[in-house]
């Protein structure tokens, strides 16, 4: 059967779930509420503006519509500062060459992150050409755990979703990833990413032939 690959970006491809972190954190602080990594867990995937609802939630807080579009520019561009900031060398480790890999073996790429930053990103640390499609939260209309995005990539690619494999770090994304009915590798920790049919620490652990020997694909 021929087999696409789905790769989640933020958290996966590159490490900007911390920089997420960071600027939210500040947003959060500015609405009275301490945003902590377990909470952080929760926007992991989830786009702009439902991190937002879901911040405000936190803090009990209700604001304007302007003074939420505010907030959401000024996050976005505390983020964006960060990235700046970036190169290749914020690539996560085992990435490059596993998508090497598997671009080297005619297995078709995609992106599917709900990033509206995500050509920007992936600009910066110069993987830009890497992917077959780049499907992002510029392309979308649902945002994850909704499958759309996915959905999107696998058509894209031309591959069935049941023989499309999805590498996602946050709970909302393989959740998306089970919903569309693929294959969910999870890269993170057990306890967040259970759910996943596969969980590994780092693409560094996961040896190309595990990739054959799924037996579900
Ligand atoms: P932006 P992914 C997601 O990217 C992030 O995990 C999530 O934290 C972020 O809020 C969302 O993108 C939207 O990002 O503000 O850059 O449009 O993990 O789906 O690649
Ligand atoms: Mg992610």
């Amino acid at each position: 059967k021929k087999r696409g690959f789905i790769f989640d970006m933020d958290g996966v491809i590159v490490d900007t779930a911390h920089f997420h972190f960071l600027a939210w954190k500040k947003t959060a602080e500015e609405l009275g509420f301490q945003l902590t990594e377990a909470r952080n867990e929760k926007l992991k995937g989830v786009s702009r503006v439902d991190s937002l609802n879901k911040i405000l939630k936190w803090a009990e807080a209700s604001i304007s519509s302007e003074e939420f579009d505010r907030l959401l520019q000024e996050k976005n561009e505390d983020y964006l500062a960060y990235v700046n900031t970036m190169t290749e060398k914020d690539i996560l480790p085992g990435v490059y060459n596993f998508i090497s890999e598997l671009r080297q073996q005619n297995y078709p790429v995609a992106l599917g992150s709900a990033s509206k930053n995500a050509p920007t990103i992936l600009k910066k640390v110069g993987l830009l050409d890497m992917f077959d499609t780049i499907v992002d939260g510029n392309s979308v209309s649902k945002a994850k755990p909704d499958p759309e995005v996915f959905l999107i990539a696998a058509q894209n690619l031309k591959i069935a979703p049941e023989n499309c494999i999805v590498f996602e770090d946050s709970e909302a994304g393989v959740e998306a990833a089970n919903t569309a009915g693929m294959l969910s590798v999870g890269l993170g920790k057990e306890e967040i990413l259970g759910h996943a049919d596969h969980v590994f620490s780092s693409f560094e652990e996961i040896d190309i032939n595990f990739i054959e020997q799924l037996e579900t694909i």
